[in-house]
């Protein structure tokens, strides 16, 4: 896929991603109030993370933001610039010397503190050399899923592997890699065997989960315990050290602000839900960095209408002139420029939820049980996408861009279907495997306290 705004894109990029550095955020909540009395966590994000991270909510008193430069304010601001042209400012910023910097006004800022760990988002994997000038440890936060961690980490086996064969072996199943066998060459993610291998985007993933492999002492992952068929588990504790599987990090003890301050829903969705019967409205949300191109973005509204359910669609407002004449009068929906998301899925009106795939996404609504119809975009939204409709069996996956069709046909499945049901039965059965981890004495606890041990050295 290509990764650049505009032009002949599969999508555009509109929005600056905010995701990852939310998910970073939630862990870092967790373990600040699970750290030992006096300890300080700085948390070091650009100037315009920090204000979007602001809003959401006040931080404990020993978590504070380092604002470090991002390499492109004399360039443009930030939200004018693709985000793989961002990537390269501020990868070359961090060559520079912006994290090592960081590390320092931190450690003044707390008296002249020792580091004792650095902690951070795992395609940020120039903190690994940071955080060796300070002699520190390096801990990388994997935001996406565990399977997309182990195919990463098989990128150079995986391309040897297939060699010139590639287009008369893309549907093999890889079963000859362990905890991959229920995925096929063409589920991997973009970069891996497809793509541009040197874009900048996939150059930055295949170099995050090397460095993990060579220099973490300890590796946070995005997945729960009961998540993954065994094999994979132990495959991924074969490559790296330390995998600690203790995701949706926002599930954590304290990962969230006080109720009081959680985002709130300036546009009425939750009000808009109570008033639909249990799982009768269909939720459509395609995340922070992909857009639909203007004709797929008219199908899936045509679908919507054709379907007749009522649906809650989240989309950026400068799309809306794109909808059908008329759409936004007659259509049986709310369409908004964002919904609390997570409050949505866990809405008993939802029942079914058309997505990119994006892991967060994904495991949001694993975490409620709602099945999914998946439109992968980039990414490793594929590999995702697979996972829901193929390994879990919890949703159904379009091949290419949706149709009307498509739409009215996937979400008539997942709504009304009896093979819906049966997805909706499985995805329970994961919501189910997920509190279990959440438990007192469950997986994602236990890892988490693992966690807390190996980044305080206690
Ligand atoms: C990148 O993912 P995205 O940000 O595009 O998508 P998600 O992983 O699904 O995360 C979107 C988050 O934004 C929230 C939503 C998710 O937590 O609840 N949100 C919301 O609250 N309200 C809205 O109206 C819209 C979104 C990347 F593009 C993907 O490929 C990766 O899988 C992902 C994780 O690494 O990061």
């Amino acid at each position: 896929a290509d990764w650049s705004a505009g032009g002949e894109s599969p999508c555009d990029v509109t929005v600056w991603g905010s995701s990852h550095a939310a998910a970073v955020l939630s862990l870092t909540r967790a373990l600040a109030a699970a750290v030992p009395d006096g300890t300080i966590i700085s948390f070091l994000t650009t100037s315009a993370s920090a204000a979007l991270l602001r809003k959401t909510g006040t931080l404990p008193g020993n978590l504070r933001f380092v604002e470090i430069a991002d390499g492109a304010s004399a360039s443009s601001s930030p939200p004018m610039l693709p985000l793989p042209r961002m990537m390269e400012l501020f990868m070359a910023a961090a060559e520079k010397g912006v994290i090592r910097d960081g590390l320092e006004a931190a450690r003044a800022s707390a008296g002249g503190a020792r580091v004792s760990c650095v902690i951070g988002d795992a395609f940020v994997w120039m903190a690994a050399d940071a955080a060796a000038a300070v002699g520190a440890p390096w801990v990388p936060v994997w935001t996406p899923a565990s399977f997309s961690l182990l195919a990463h980490l098989h990128t150079d086996k995986l391309r040897d592997d297939l060699g010139d064969t590639g287009a008369s072996r893309v549907d093999e199943p890889l079963t000859a890699y362990a905890g991959l066998g229920g995925y096929r060459f063409r589920d991997l993610n973009d970069g891996i065997v497809s793509g541009d291998f040197n874009h900048v985007i996939n150059l930055l993933v295949h170099r995050a989960a090397q460095q993990a492999r060579k220099h973490a002492i300890a590796v946070a992952v995005n997945s729960f315990p009961g998540q993954d068929p065994p094999d994979l588990t132990a495959a991924l504790a074969a490559e790296l050290p330390n995998p600690l599987l203790l995701g949706p990090y926002h599930l954590l003890p304290a990962a969230q602000p006080a109720q009081d301050e959680t985002p709130s829903d300036p546009h009425g969705c939750l009000a808009w839900l109570d008033r639909h019967p249990a799982r009768t409205v269909v939720y459509i949300g395609f995340g922070t960095v992909a857009a639909l191109r203007p004709e797929e973005l008219r199908e899936l509204a045509a679908g919507l209408e054709a379907m007749g359910a009522p649906f809650l669609w989240s989309l950026g407002e400068k799309s809306w002139s794109l909808l059908p004449a008329g759409f936004l009068e007659r259509a049986a929906g709310l369409v908004v420029p964002w919904a609390p998301q997570v409050g949505v899925l866990r809405h008993a009106s939802v029942g079914a939820f058309v997505t990119h795939a994006g892991w967060l996404s994904v495991l949001e609504a694993l975490s409620s049980g709602v099945p999914m119809a998946c439109r992968p975009f980039f990414g490793d939204h594929t590999m995702n996408a697979r996972s829901v409709a193929s390994v879990w069996g919890i949703g159904v996956a379009f091949d290419g861009p949706m149709t009307r069709d498509g739409v009215a046909d996937a979400v008539a499945t997942l709504l009304r279907g009896e093979e819906g049901e049966r997805m909706r039965g499985r995805a329970k059965e994961m919501q189910a495997n997920m509190d279990k981890a959440f438990q007192p004495d469950g997986g994602c606890i236990v890892n988490f306290h693992h966690f807390v041990k190996i980044v305080c050295r206690v």
